[in-house]
């Protein structure tokens, strides 16, 4: 018997135990282990009815996702019958077998609990078939077995969506059968005594629940509709719903041969392989070359905030929703009380859109303190600044904390472009310090840039990198340069999207490029909705500094000159009327006009696929530089915050790994071009030219990196 799946009895009931941390993938041997336990059981005349439990912390997650790029399009060949076989021979068992659901079952998971005869679970358990997230479908009779249970709509939500359910929800859709409180296994034991010597109930027998074609053809039809609109340009979601339709019209074993043929062709398209490395590259994310689970951390209780701007009372926010209690404080009552405003008005919206209950938005009122001193702050174990972006301003407010907050608390800023050393340099502490650079709005993006400074100390960024995911974000560790990955790449890349313009393209034809491309946004409406004055203030500021010797954009200096700051003025590259609707603006094109006039520039037609090469592979050789100075450690940590922090389509796999799928080389030649045409911005990143040279790719690239930390830790 392998060790994957335990074999163990209670009495009448035999207990099947998987066992394969940490999360009970579906590896080769799960499968296996599974149903051999099922035909032992079978056999033993003792037993009446069969349990079926995870180990550790959860029920079983899903198929293995690491054994994806093993299988190759003619199908698992080192396997021996197959999952789905495997599946259809639990569900024909002959004594009635239960799934004991606590932690989540997802995908395969939920798949094997719907061949089992009837599915109990704790309170805390979700259940979902998340495969659309992977790029992929069900593929193992989640399609066919899940509207047997839980009726066409709610298959069509999960099966599309992707999102997970609660065990009560699953419990009031029929796909549990019962809750239950306290220990699972003796529960699950009970349940299972009751039914034993019944005929065991197939899941594939059910057809209640199938609805007619009058009913069903609306359901489909608005799920495409909702699927083309949230889920844009995504190949899966329209499969999943395809293989859920078939379940309606076919006998189960068909339904299953359709389902099969549709996985298939998700599992080897583009998006999979992206969503995939995805997947991982969130969790590759955490990993820090000299940093261990056993790096002592910071236990982090209680905050604290300077500043309840538009950030700060998002980031108070952020805590508050995770239970960490948070003191606010402002230098005045009356921005304090806008900040405060602004917070329980964003929390109503929230409530008012059922995501959560008014109790919940008390609670999380309630661990917000405002203030507009410092009383308390020597009890907090972090604070995080969040003022307007001067340097003056925080290294006095640095300079403050390191007086005031207890030996032992991170000193954070939420600095998107400063140099975290200098502001470090304002305290005695600089080992202490880092960037937490949220993004806005802060209580809704993942993404979370940790600035490392030269001091900052390995528990710092220990507690910050596990922080983060208690918060709801995906950390990233980066270096300290002027706007650190995020923001040093998107300046090239809005640089690009106005030298367009400037060259002749419209603004529309630009911004609805990079959409199509599937970015959430155009670069030119990003502008808008930021602010161009914000830029224009700090170009103002530092204009001396400046580069004279390369090309400048010109335009949104002028529409900012002009009063167009974008959509606070209800106009910049677009006018904006009362429902923010973008419309095309005569007063841009006067000014676009004049400047191309001023400056000389011939106006040409450009192709959409120029536009989409020239912004993201200004994106791309920026990425180069910055990995080549350590700035980001890998690759794929550009990727994840291009993902999470710029609204890059997931299905591209981020702007590195989307470098990779182009090719290199073919890449690098259409830099080179750019730089002949366009001049010194575009010189090729040395990094991106030697990976072309080499025939290599950025994933070639960060395997190299994992090879040497794991060589580094070996040695220590
Ligand atoms: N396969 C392989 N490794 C997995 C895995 C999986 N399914 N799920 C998690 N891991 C690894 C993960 O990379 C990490 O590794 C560690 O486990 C802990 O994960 C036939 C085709 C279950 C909710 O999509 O959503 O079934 O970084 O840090 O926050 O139709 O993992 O430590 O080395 O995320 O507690 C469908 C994916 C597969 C579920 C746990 N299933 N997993 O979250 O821990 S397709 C999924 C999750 C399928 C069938 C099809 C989450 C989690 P490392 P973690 P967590």
């Amino acid at each position: 018997m392998s060790d994957l799946v335990q074999v163990s009895k209670d009495g009448e009931i035999g207990i099947l135990t998987v066992n394969n941390p940490p999360v009970n993938a579906l590896s080769p041997g799960v499968p296996e282990g599974i149903l051999e336990g099922v035909e032992q059981f079978e056999k033993d005349d003792s037993v009446k009815a069969i349990v079926l439990i995870g180990g550790g912390r959860t029920f079983i997650a899903g198929a293995d996702i690491r054994e994806f790029g093993k299988i190759t399009a003619g199908g698992d060949q080192r396997r021996g019958p197959g999952f789905n076989a495997i599946l259809n021979r639990v569900e024909n068992a002959s004594k009635p077998v239960v799934a004991a659901i606590h932690g989540t079952a997802l995908g395969g998971g939920l798949e094997t609990a719907m061949a089992c005869h009837y599915r109990v679970a704790v309170p805390s358990a979700q259940v979902g078939q998340p495969e659309v997230k992977l790029g992929i479908i069900p593929g193992a009779g989640g399609t066919q077995r899940l509207p047997r249970l839980a009726g066409i709509q709610k298959a069509v939500e999960m099966c599309a969506g992707g999102d997970p359910i609660s065990a009560g929800e699953a419990l009031k859709y029929g796909i549990v059968d019962k809750i239950i409180e306290g220990d699972l296994l003796a529960g699950a034991v009970s349940f299972a005594r009751e039914k034993a010597g019944s005929p065991p109930r197939r899941t594939r027998d059910l057809t209640d629940k199938l609805g007619t074609a009058e009913a069903n053809g609306p359901i489909f039809a608005a799920a495409c509709d909702a699927t083309k609109k949230r889920q844009r340009n995504l190949v899966a979601p329209l499969a999943a719903i395809d293989a859920v339709e078939a379940a309606t019209q076919l006998p189960f074993d068909k339904g299953i041969e359709r389902e099969r043929e549709l996985f298939q062709q998700c599992l080897f398209s583009d998006q999979s392989k992206a969503l995939i490395h995805v997947f991982f590259g969130e969790r590759e994310v955490a990993k820090i070359p000299g940093i261990s689970k056993d790096t002592a951390q910071i236990p982090v209780g209680q905050a604290a905030v300077v500043g309840a701007g538009t950030m700060g009372g998002g980031i108070a926010m952020v805590f508050a929703n995770a239970g960490i209690p948070v003191l606010l404080k402002e230098t005045d009552q009356a921005a304090l009380d806008r900040g405060l405003a602004t917070i329980k008005k964003n929390y109503a919206n929230s409530v008012a859109k059922g995501r959560f209950t008014q109790q919940q938005m008390d609670e999380r009122m309630a661990r917000i303190t405002p203030t507009l001193t410092y009383d308390g702050f020597g009890d907090r174990d972090m604070v995080i600044e969040a003022v307007f972006e001067g340097m003056a301003l925080k290294k006095q407010i640095f300079g403050e904390l390191d007086k005031v907050m207890k030996p032992g608390a991170i000193l954070a800023s939420n600095t998107s472009t400063l140099n975290i050393d200098e502001i470090a340099s304002a305290t005695t502490r600089p080992e202490m310090v880092i960037g937490t650079h949220f993004f806005s709005p802060a209580n809704v993006m993942r993404l979370l840039e940790l600035v490392r400074g030269k001091a900052t100390s390995k528990e710092v960024i220990a507690t910050c990198m596990s922080l983060s995911k208690k918060l709801g974000k995906v950390g990233v560790l980066v270096g300290n340069c002027r706007g650190f990955v995020g923001n040093r790449m998107f300046h090239p890349y809005r640089r690009e999207a106005q030298f367009l313009v400037e060259e002749g393209a419209s603004v529309e034809a630009v911004d609805q490029a990079l959409y199509h491309f599937g970015m959430a946004m155009g670069p030119l409406a990003t502008g808008d909705l930021a602010g161009l004055d914000v830029g224009w203030r700090i170009r103002k500021e530092f204009g001396d500094a400046r580069n004279t010797t390369v090309r400048q954009p010109l335009i949104e200096d002028r529409l900012c000159e002009e009063g167009h700051y974008g959509q606070k003025t209800k106009s910049g590259w677009y006018k904006y009327d009362e429902n923010r609707k973008p419309l095309h603006s005569e007063d841009a094109d006067r000014i676009i006009a004049q400047a191309r006039k001023d400056a000389n520039i011939q106006q040409r037609s450009i192709s959409s696929d120029e536009i989409v090469e020239r912004i993201i592979y200004s994106l791309v050789n920026e990425g180069a530089r910055i990995l080549e100075e350590g700035i980001a450690l890998r690759a794929v940590d550009i990727d994840i915050i291009y993902l999470n922090g710029y609204g890059f389509p997931a299905y591209r796999g981020g702007p590195m790994w989307y470098a990779d799928t182009v090719g290199l080389k073919k890449v690098c030649e259409r830099v080179l071009d750019f730089e002949k045409q366009h001049g010194a911005t575009w010189a090729p990143a040395p990094l991106l030219k030697r990976l072309a040279e080499e025939g290599k790719t950025f994933a070639d690239f960060d395997k190299q990196v994992a090879q040497g930390a794991a060589a580094a830790e070996a040695r220590s």
